[in-house]
């Protein structure tokens, strides 16, 4: 079947859709990568043209010889639905994990998100935490997140604990966690790493004065993710407008009973006076 038919890419440009459609995506704002499962890449298998090799600037051991459906550098997110073969693409990575080609899509000279190495670095280390059923890596400019970051420590106690408190449901959604990476220059190797070590524990990454990074299996459970963080970010701002003091808060105690009634693990590093 041709790419543009398979509910894989047609649940990529939702994704993007969506983002766009929240607001999360100003200009060329934002990328996103679906590590595309075997039997999905034969089913659009006739509908691939592979295209030279090209250089990653970083090695993505545990992802070489797999397919990604990516957005491209540039691209703007609001159209990715109107013209995915332009705004998207799919790439091959090399056997040695250090290259790729472009095997559908990207149209007219087009090349993967300037984030590729970060994509990368952070699909390599989450299919392996996750024994492969990691698939989704995305990333977007949420105003909330990233108004938080000019006001929180870079902490990622602080930020977990601030957002947990925000709704009844976040420890819930991220019982793992955010991860937050300090301002650096985006689009290389450094920050790949700093963000691929923190998505060893977590499935959110904060860049500072930048965006977030979320991980996941589906489309539905990354966008989700996004989304949850982000609306908790906006619940402290709305808060923090009002007064410096919350009058009364979900308390740790609080979460360890949650915990123990949803099933999930809180650490308790998060879980401090
Ligand atoms: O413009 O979001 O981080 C794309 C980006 C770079
Ligand atoms: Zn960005």
């Amino acid at each position: 079947m041709k790419v543009l038919e398979s509910d894989f890419a047609l649940g990529f440009i939702r994704m993007a859709d969506d983002g766009w459609q929240l607001g999360f995506h100003e200009r060329n704002g934002g990328n996103l990568s679906y590590r595309i499962k075997p039997s999905e890449i034969e089913e659009v298998r006739e509908d691939l043209t592979p295209g030279e090799w090209h250089d990653i600037g970083a090695v993505a051991g545990e992802v070489a010889g797999e397919y990604f459906m990516v957005t491209g550098s540039g691209k703007f997110f609001r159209n990715v639905a109107l013209a995915p073969d332009e705004a998207t693409g799919i790439i091959e990575i090399s056997e040695d994990g250090a290259g790729y080609r472009i095997v559908w899509g990207l149209k007219n000279g087009a090349v993967p998100t300037s984030e590729l190495p970060s994509h990368l670095l952070n699909q390599s280390v989450k299919k392996r935490v996750t024994g492969g059923k990691s698939r989704v890596i995305y990333h977007a400019h949420p105003a909330n997140i990233i108004a938080l970051t000019f006001i929180l420590p870079l902490d990622d106690k602080i930020f977990t604990r601030e957002l947990w408190e925000m709704m009844t449901e976040c420890p819930i959604v991220f019982p793992e966690g955010v991860g937050v990476v300090p301002w650096m220059v985006p689009g290389g190797r450094e920050i790949a790493e700093a963000s691929s070590r923190l998505m060893e524990e977590h499935n959110a990454v904060i860049w500072a004065h930048h965006g977030l990074f979320a991980a996941g299996e589906d489309f539905n459970l990354t966008f989700g993710l996004f989304h949850t963080i982000e609306k908790a970010a906006e619940i402290l701002l709305k808060v923090m407008n009002v007064t410096d003091k919350k009058r009364q808060t979900i308390t740790p105690d609080d979460l360890r009973h949650l915990a123990r009634a949803f099933n999930v693990v809180l650490p308790e590093k998060y879980l401090y006076d």
